[in-house]
């Protein structure tokens, strides 16, 4: 039985940095895995992690398990960092959160939650983060695609996604990123979400927010408009997410699986459903990355040096979305990337067709996903006149 099993192609994204690391090139670039890197190429370990981290590491009296919801204090600092101690679902003990193996697996829990309580159709804008599909159907829902983003304009096609978004009915699923989208960078505006919870409200289906770039937009209050409208507006609603990018925990796997009911025993009856699907799959997350975010979240001075360290973040890659543009109005392409500026996050997405992303990789050393995603990270001063360069001979000669 087991020897019917053939071997599989790489995940595509992760698949990337394996290819980059091994190409000889010494001018490669690497616009690939959503990773945050400084301009000479690290990752480094936030100060307020390393900070948070040796005080655990010192103080540690056990590795006994931690409860199904995680590491104590967690769930209710994540849940006052995004929604906010004085929005009224929080206020009423509407608002929950579960701790979960990063994003990833509030977005599998959160599916299966949706199954069990009778959900078959999850709509995503197309496109989307390519492990939406996956982590969704393993769920057993059925996926589908409206149309989202119009790719040769580099814009929202909003007419068109409301178009799709109109036909959906009572116990169908829309996700939606919370801000920053994976892989675009276009966000909705405040009055296209209202739209949306408009129709939401009027058609009574169900919004599930994916949140895995908080604060790395617009600052950690105006990333969250999105679900505190949902949370605020919607009888009930569901948000997954990511500690991995705000807190530079990748490989520890912190995230949450927020609810918000109808009322408290609701939102702990939701609760209790993540728990015991969870028991199903791994039981209780793992401790490490979920008790450096709590102690970080409940300590005055590390929140303090946590939330600067972010807003550098945020500010560099805002600056390097700055410096592409700039570089290409000089090196003469007009206003050919200025799209580039006007989004948000980490990702852009070039209006380039697969074929041209491997010329990109074969020719020039520069690599990106296939659907043309840059990783906005990877553009420093060191590179940007030959990224500039690559653009032109690829897709404007
Ligand atoms: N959702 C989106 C849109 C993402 O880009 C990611 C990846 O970082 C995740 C969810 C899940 O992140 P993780 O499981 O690494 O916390
Ligand atoms: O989109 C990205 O690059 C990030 C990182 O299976 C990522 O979200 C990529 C692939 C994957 C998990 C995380």
């Amino acid at each position: 039985m087991l020897s019917d099993l053939d071997l599989l192609a790489p995940d595509a994204i992760l698949g990337l940095s394996a290819a980059f690391r091994a190409d000889p090139r010494e001018n490669k670039i690497d616009l690939g895995v959503g990773v945050f890197r400084t301009p000479d190429n690290q990752t480094p370990v936030m100060k307020a992690v390393k900070r948070a981290q040796t005080q655990i590491v010192d103080n540690e009296s056990t590795k006994s398990y931690l409860p199904p919801e995680g590491a104590p204090g967690f769930g209710d600092a994540i849940v006052n960092l995004l929604l906010s101690e004085k929005h009224p679902a929080v206020k009423d003990a509407r608002a929950l959160a579960v701790q979960t193996p990063g994003g990833c697996g509030a977005l599998r829990i959160g599916g299966e939650l949706l199954k069990r309580a009778g959900a078959n159709k999850v709509y995503v804008g197309e496109p989307t983060w390519a492990n939406h599909k996956p982590l969704l159907s393993a769920a057993g829902l059925e996926v589908i695609a409206l149309p989202f983003y119009n790719k040769e304009n580099c814009v929202i096609d909003f007419d068109d996604f409301m178009s799709g978004v109109e036909k959906l009915e009572a116990d169908d699923v829309l996700l939606l990123h919370g801000c920053c989208h994976n892989p675009t960078g276009a966000d909705l505006t405040r009055e296209q979400i209202d739209t949306i919870f408009d129709a939401a409200e009027k058609q009574n289906f169900v919004v599930f927010i994916d949140t895995a770039y908080h604060g790395f937009g617009e600052g950690l209050d105006n990333d969250a408009y999105m679900v505190r409208e949902a949370a605020r507006r919607l009888p009930s609603t569901l948000i997954s997410y990511s500690c991995s990018k705000n807190f530079g925990l990748y490989r520890e796997r912190a995230g949450a699986l927020i609810a918000v009911g109808e009322s408290a025993d609701h939102t702990k009856a939701l609760i209790s459903h993540m728990t015991s699907l969870a028991r199903g799959m791994y039981s209780m997350p793992p401790g490490h990355g979920g008790l450096i975010v709590s102690s970080i979240l409940q300590d005055i001075d590390l929140s303090a040096m946590w939330r600067s360290e972010l807003s550098d973040m945020r500010e560099a890659v805002i600056g390097n979305r700055e410096l592409l543009v700039k570089t290409a109005q000089e090196m003469q392409l007009g206003d050919e990337l200025d799209f580039i500026t006007r989004q948000r996050g980490m990702f852009s997405m070039l209006p380039v067709t697969k074929e041209q992303t491997e010329i990109f990789r074969d020719k020039h050393g520069v690599y990106m996903t296939g659907n043309g995603r840059i990783n906005m990270c990877g553009v420093n001063t060191g590179n940007v006149e030959a990224l500039v360069a690559a653009y032109k001979d690829v897709v404007l000669s």
